[in-house]
């Protein structure tokens, strides 16, 4: 019956059936390309944005590995294999408002709190303040901030004793304390405007650079670097 059915259709429907075919190829080409230039243009985007190669990698072949889905509809299309030259072996993925690097995600808080508010608020987060253990670290979270931020460092406990909040101390070789010449750096445990000192630390000083550690006191009101691990 089918094939009886076959014989009687009439020639232009065939006709039509193959312009329609020759259609679809065509649409699904066109949509290959406009991803392809989306991937390229974003790339270019992300290039002047991040100064991180492998944010930029990551975001790339996460958009590369939907246009193959995509794509892989109707191969060869040779413009894949320009882009598959990007390889990564998974991406890092941070939470909306956190910016990742280094395997890591950070987040800037835009409110300030005090030390200790800030602590507990980067763990409502999903986190803990930034702890700091290269300068390639250091590095990236001043590179970010513009005023002052509490990070993750107390002499609470033992005065002079600086350790993280995971307790570790500080590695006396991965230390950026501000040093002044001819003059006491930080940690100066600063007593003028309170008896007790200075037990908390924090980037810079209110209206200071911002490249340094300094102890402040943990009462004061800083914005905040918050760190957690990245899903890989
Ligand atoms: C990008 O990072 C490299 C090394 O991490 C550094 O030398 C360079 O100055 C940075 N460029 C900008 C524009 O931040
Ligand atoms: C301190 O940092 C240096 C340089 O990164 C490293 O070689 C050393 O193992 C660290 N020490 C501790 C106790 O973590
Ligand atoms: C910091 O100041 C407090 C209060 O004056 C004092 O008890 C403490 O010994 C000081 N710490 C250091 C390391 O000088
Ligand atoms: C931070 O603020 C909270 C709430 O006002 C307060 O309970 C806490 O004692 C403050 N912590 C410090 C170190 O000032
Ligand atoms: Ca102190
Ligand atoms: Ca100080």
């Amino acid at each position: 019956m089918i094939i009886s059915r076959e014989v009687y259709l009439p020639k232009w429907t065939k006709v039509l059936l193959i312009v329609f075919a020759v259609c679809l190829v065509f649409a699904l080409g066109g949509l290959c390309i406009l991803g392809i230039l989306y991937v390229r243009v974003s790339v270019q985007l992300s290039a002047k944005k991040t100064n991180g190669t492998s944010d930029l990698m990551c975001s790339a072949t996460s958009i590369r590995r939907h246009l193959k889905t995509l794509c892989n509809v109707k191969r060869p299309f040779t413009h894949i294999s320009k882009i598959s030259k990007i390889k990564t072996t998974g991406c890092a993925l941070c939470a909306v408002h956190w910016i990742h690097s280094g395997g890591k995600c950070y987040y800037y808080s835009t409110v300030k709190m005090n030390w200790t508010q800030s602590r507990d608020h980067c763990v409502t987060l999903g986190g803990h303040l930034v702890i700091i253990n290269s300068k390639a670290e250091q590095d990236f979270v001043t590179s970010n901030v513009e005023e002052t931020h509490w990070i993750g460092l107390n002499d609470v406990d033992t005065e002079g004793h600086w350790v993280w909040v995971n307790n570790q101390p500080v590695n006396n070789s991965v230390e950026f304390w501000m040093k002044r010449e001819n003059e006491i750096s930080e940690p100066d445990n600063w007593t003028k405007f309170h008896p007790d000192g200075e037990d908390c630390a924090g980037l810079g000083h209110p209206g200071g650079e911002t490249d340094f550690w300094m102890d402040a006191y943990c009462f004061e009101e800083k914005r905040f670097v918050c760190e957690a691990a990245a899903a890989v």
